[in-house]
């Protein structure tokens, strides 16, 4: 086994049976593993829905460290495409040629810097400082306040010794209250003020439901977008040939970006609350109980995809789950893509190999299955293209 690949953990009981059980403080989940059932259940939202307590669909279970509804993914239709329409055009910025343009340079820069130096740790020297600056622009909000969401580390509500640190969350609260303040007495051009004076049913959003935005466009494109970026760079360390053949075939660059967000799935699975008595792979799940989409499994369901643990750089049919499915797909995924897509040109133009010096995985460990799901650390040398 190569140190770049991801195993899949969950083939067995995808065939055998279609699901998994785990426990979650208590709250358990029964994890729905094939494709065609995790996209059923997704378009199912009267049965399954993810407007329940704010935390109890995400897994593990944020219930007893957040109270703010996060918008709009903790909301159901109807009310979930009325905000959904406010935000949407904001989001789809990332496809703007001059976004773009500052991406790229962003990303040149950070190349570059790691170019120049003989060990890099990547998640937190490369993919934490890359993210955190995109998000500069996301946010459109000056570049230098990138240093302190730097600072905070991989995750927002995760620290090293507590997956759910409810003391770390209240930095993040205490920071958006005073952000969203700041936009309230000076009104500007960033995502803050955009949504202050955007309106919903004939009314302005409110701080909290700003502040439910916020949330989300903070926590839900950290740690995922860390893993994405990290993991690529793990697997162009191992395939110098899939950077070379990019090199001359930027055309595939788009397929190429898709086949890896399939292939790492950054987020395993997402939670959705039982509002009655019913079945799944003709398993009863009771009303009140938790399943969860896991994006995961249906995206190496053979039924679907041809040779799924491998990475098909050029994969031509990739209908891949990564980005969830159904309304509440994700909002951030212009902005991710679009990382992803100028990551990848960037290395495939800079750099010639990756060489790692050492790494330690990180493990999900979801009930009987144990999942890789990026690294806690990995240090590499980029070598440059010498032309
Ligand atoms: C939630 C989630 C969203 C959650 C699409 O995922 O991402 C997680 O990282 C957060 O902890 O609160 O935002």
């Amino acid at each position: 086994m190569k140190q770049s690949d991801f195993p899949d953990p969950f083939e067995q009981a995808r065939l055998e049976k279609g699901f998994g059980d785990m426990d979650d403080q208590d709250d358990p989940v029964t994890m729905i593993f094939r494709h065609k059932e995790v996209r059923k259940c997704a378009h199912n939202w009267k049965t399954f829905q993810s407007g329940a307590k704010p935390g109890r669909i995400v897994v593990p279970s944020e219930v007893n460290i957040r109270d703010t509804r996060q918008i709009p993914f903790e909301v159901d239709p109807p009310m979930h495409g009325e905000y959904r329409k406010l935000v949407e055009d904001w989001f789809r910025r990332p496809l703007q040629p001059d976004y773009e343009k500052k991406l790229t340079s962003q990303i040149h820069a950070i190349v570059e810097e790691v170019l120049s130096k003989d060990s890099v740790e990547v998640v937190s020297e490369f993919a934490l400082v890359l993210q955190s600056r995109a998000l500069t622009l996301l946010l459109n909000i000056p570049f230098e306040e990138a240093k302190t969401w730097i600072s905070w580390g991989i995750h927002v509500f995760r620290s090293e010794d507590n997956p759910l640190d409810g003391a770390k969350a209240n930095i993040l609260y205490d920071y958006l209250d005073k952000q969203i303040d700041h936009a309230i007495a000076n009104p500007g051009e960033d995502l803050y003020s955009v949504l202050l004076a955007s309106e919903v049913q004939g009314r302005k959003l409110n701080k909290e439901e700003v502040k439910g935005v916020m949330i989300l466009t903070f926590a839900g494109g950290r740690d995922t977008v860390i893993n994405a970026v990290t993991n690529s760079i793990a697997y162009f360390a191992d395939h110098p040939d899939s950077l070379n053949r990019l090199r001359n075939e930027p055309e595939i660059i788009g397929k190429a970006v898709e086949e890896l967000v399939r292939y790492f799935s950054p987020l395993t699975h997402m939670g959705r609350v039982v509002t009655e008595d019913t079945q799944v792979c003709e398993h009863a799940i009771k009303k009140d109980s938790r399943i969860s989409l896991c994006w995961a499994s249906a995206n190496r369901d053979a039924t679907v995809f041809e040779n799924p643990n491998k990475v098909v750089i050029d994969r031509k049919m990739n209908p891949h789950v990564a980005f969830g499915f159904s309304h509440h797909n994700c909002l951030g995924a212009h902005h991710a893509r679009q990382i992803l897509k100028v990551l990848v040109t960037t290395l495939a133009e800079k750099v010639q190999s990756i060489d790692v010096h050492d790494y330690t995985e990180k493990m999900e460990s979801l009930g009987e299955f144990n999942r890789k799901v990026g690294y806690d650390q990995i240090s590499v040398k980029f070598n440059a293209l010498t032309k």
